[in-house]
């Protein structure tokens, strides 16, 4: 028996330290959480309770080419010949921006996620901007801060107060939401939460502050005016550390609590018992969730938000993502920075507006499920099922997308290979070790990168080179107490963060008005957006549940849900018992689902799990938008609107 320590490489904000008991046979026999991890503590999520039998459920097995309609097992050689084949080819034809490399979440590791997206550099091939889960928040962040790292949930611990805005963390970040729970109940930290939707997360906070969707601008603008004029503005940092602050009170003025009621829903002693929890508890931390910025409004969401802790006196005292505090040269592990070829990058909100459009002939696919992922997805499919697109898959298991691809690639999942994962909350970084050789005849991304690189007789020597190495070199400033060698021995190491107070603005500090924005042709303050929606409508949001990551451990769990819930006054309006099948439907498309009632949702809008299928397997994503948000490129999830149509009692 052995004990491996690895890291999970799921898109997550943890990163936990995992280990697995080992028998001499290379089977798992157990897996516990780190004890020794500051954040994640031990923690075992239900998801990585489960990756030992993801690990042998319905798995590639071998690389497969689509023939006459049905996959035919071919070997490995005759794969990669027949994809560079067809890559040479486009290439002659079309120039490489006729390939399209669509990459995302499924492994977040340096060697399994980054390092490959060096050949699709050395070509020149068309890639996406990634702005799918958080970039539009970022963009936002980034217009009044410079970039948008902020606070490290390890300093939660010292907090006084904790605000998750948008972050349903009790389901989608369990262990940060640990570390909250642990300081509420010792009485250091209160805990508030402001959300639509009465989530787990909601239910354990001492203050939970039920806003209408998409109107979080107002509310912050409320509750700045409320700071201000209470004199809980904290003056002289506010004179030393940022400008545009006259702008900001100004606006701030026009959102009084009567309005901020009328908009939000919030009331004014709501209101005001969120402005003293805010004054007389310092320090305090406000955590952004990605959910937060998933709508039409979402950047402004996202930048409304972060401006609170400059107003309180507090140095970047949001937490929202802290990949831009790294001292991490991924533009090189990438390759982007080594060639001088330009690579197309389209918007990956709109890929399915390309594919549909048939802007390319050949999409390589890896660490991602677009067939349920990408928003409007009856665009998507109908691009997918063109005779001139050709689609290639490296995948660990048989996803929707896997099936309909025209060749099937296996890869290792993240327990039959090692890697580097870096985290987007805390900066504890560990080597994560291989815990079981491969299963299946995968190969590593690398792998398959070379073998394609070799094949088109690409010359470059960064293609070739050790991974390791090269991450190594990229990766030289990075840690703050050791180097590449102390990690792959196995020791953790912390990442050195750039400081909270330094802001790369043009003014080099805190632009509560952003010039930055206006040059964009953007609001240099955040904006409140209308609010209204057709009373006949829904608001149809969706959100992490716990037993999946995104479409991952249906092999091992039920399938998601195809569930909906609705608030039970609606229902009943509606004439909707529990259990009843409803068709959602809306311009983009419709959904079969069945009802939950739930007091959690609020009147107006109807929840399902992010990412499911409906009763007949139709993706959620038919009801989505591919339009991106004007700010960041992002997805509008949440905004999207339907109607609900009673279909009658289920028939199981
Ligand atoms: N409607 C709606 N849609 C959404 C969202 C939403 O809130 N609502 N959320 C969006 C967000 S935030 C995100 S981040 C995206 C996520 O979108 P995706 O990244 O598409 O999410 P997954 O379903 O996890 O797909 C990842 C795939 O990678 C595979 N994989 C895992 N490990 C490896 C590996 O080591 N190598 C290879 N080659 N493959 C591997 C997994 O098996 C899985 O099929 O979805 C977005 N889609
Ligand atoms: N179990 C599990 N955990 C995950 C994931 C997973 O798939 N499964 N995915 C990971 C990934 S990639 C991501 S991006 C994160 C996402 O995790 P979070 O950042 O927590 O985002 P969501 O779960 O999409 O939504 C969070 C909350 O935002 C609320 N919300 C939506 N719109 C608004 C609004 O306009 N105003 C306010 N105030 N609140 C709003 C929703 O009601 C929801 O409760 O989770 C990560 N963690
Ligand atoms: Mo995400």
């Amino acid at each position: 028996m052995k004990k491996v320590r690895t890291v999970c490489a799921r898109d997550c904000y943890d990163t936990c330290s995992l280990v697995f008991h080992v028998d001499e046979y290379q089977k798992i026999t157990s897996v516990h959480g780190d004890t020794h991890h500051p954040l994640t503590r031990g923690m075992v999520c239900p998801r990585s309770a489960r990756d030992r039998d993801r690990l042998l459920s319905n798995r590639i097995d071998s690389p497969y080419i689509k023939e006459a309609g049905s996959f035919k097992k071919v070997s490995w050689n005759r794969s990669l010949d027949l994809i560079s084949g067809k890559l040479a080819h486009t290439i002659a034809k079309q120039g490489p921006h006729g390939i399209l490399f669509l990459n995302y979440a499924g492994n977040t590791g340096l060697l399994a996620n980054a390092f490959p997206a060096r050949l699709w550099n050395a070509l020149g091939a068309a890639q996406t901007d990634g702005a799918l889960c958080s970039q539009s928040g970022h963009a936002g962040i980034s217009m009044h801060y410079g970039d948008s790292y902020g606070a490290n949930p390890l300093e939660i611990p010292s907090m006084k107060l904790l605000v998750f805005w948008g972050f349903n963390a009790a389901v989608s970040a369990p262990h940060i939401w640990h570390l909250a729970l642990t300081a509420q109940k010792k009485g250091r930290a209160m805990i508030v939460v402001v959300d639509p939707i009465r989530t787990d997360t909601a239910k354990k906070a001492d203050l939970w502050v039920r806003t209408k969707p998409e109107t979080d601008v107002a509310l912050v603008y409320g509750l700045l005016d409320r700071l201000v004029t209470s004199g809980n503005a904290d003056a002289s940092f506010i004179e030393k550390w940022t400008t545009g602050f006259d702008r900001l009170k100004a606006e701030a003025q026009k959102w009084p609590p009567e309005t901020i009621h009328h908009i939000t829903g919030v009331s004014p002693d709501t209101l005001q018992l969120l402005t003293s929890l805010y004054a007389g508890n310092k320090p305090s931390m406000t955590l952004i969730g990605y959910g937060l910025q998933h709508c039409k409004n979402g950047a402004d969401q996202a930048r409304a938000v972060a401006m609170i802790p400059s107003v309180l006196g507090i140095h970047r005292g949001f937490y929202y993502g802290n990949g831009s505090a790294y001292l991490l040269d991924r533009a090189r592990i990438k390759g982007k920075s080594l060639t001088d070829k330009k690579s197309k990058i389209i918007k990956q909100v709109a890929v399915a507006d390309h594919i549909q459009r048939g802007d390319f002939s050949v999409v390589y696919v890896s660490c991602m499920n677009p067939a349920m992922t990408l928003p409007n997805q009856n665009l998507f499919q109908e691009g997918l099922a063109r005779e001139d697109l050709f689609l290639i898959v490296h995948e660990t298991h048989w996803t929707e997308t896997a099936k309909v691809a025209d060749i099937v690639l296996p890869a290792p999942t993240f327990l039959e290979k090692e890697d580097i994962v870096i985290p987007d909350s805390h900066n504890c970084v560990q080597y994560s070790h291989q815990v079981v050789p491969p299963v299946t005849d995968s190969r590593h991304e690398i792998r398959v990168m070379a073998g394609i690189a070799r094949r088109l007789g690409l010359e470059e020597p960064w293609l070739y080179e050790d991974a390791l190495m090269a991450v190594m070199s990229a990766m030289s400033k990075a840690f703050e107490n050791g180097g590449m060698q102390d990690l792959v021995s196995g020791k953790r190491l912390r990442l050195a963060c750039k400081p909270k107070n330094h802001y790369p603005t043009p003014s080099g500090k805190i632009e509560f008005y952003a010039a930055t924005a206006l040059a964009g042709g953007h609001s240099p303050m955040p904006m409140q957006k209308e609010w209204v929606t057709k009373t006949e409508q829904f608001i149809f949001m969706a959100s992490s549940v716990s037993k999946y990551t995104h479409t991952q451990f249906q092999e091992v769990y039920e399938k998601i849900p195809a569930v909906v819930h609705i608030n039970p006054k609606d229902a009943a309006r509606l004439g909707i018992d529990h259990g009843e099948d409803i068709l959602l439907r809306n311009h983009l498309g419709s959904l079969r689902l069945r009802a939950v009632i739930s007091e959690a949702l609020p009147q107006g809008v109807v929840w399902s799990p992010k990412e499911a299928a409906d009763l007949d397997g139709i993706a959620q994503n038919s009801l989505t938008s591919s339009r991106p948000q004007a700010m960041g490129n992002g997805p509008r999830f949440n905004t999207t609107r339907v109607t609900l149509e009673k279909l009658g009692k289920a028939s199981v």
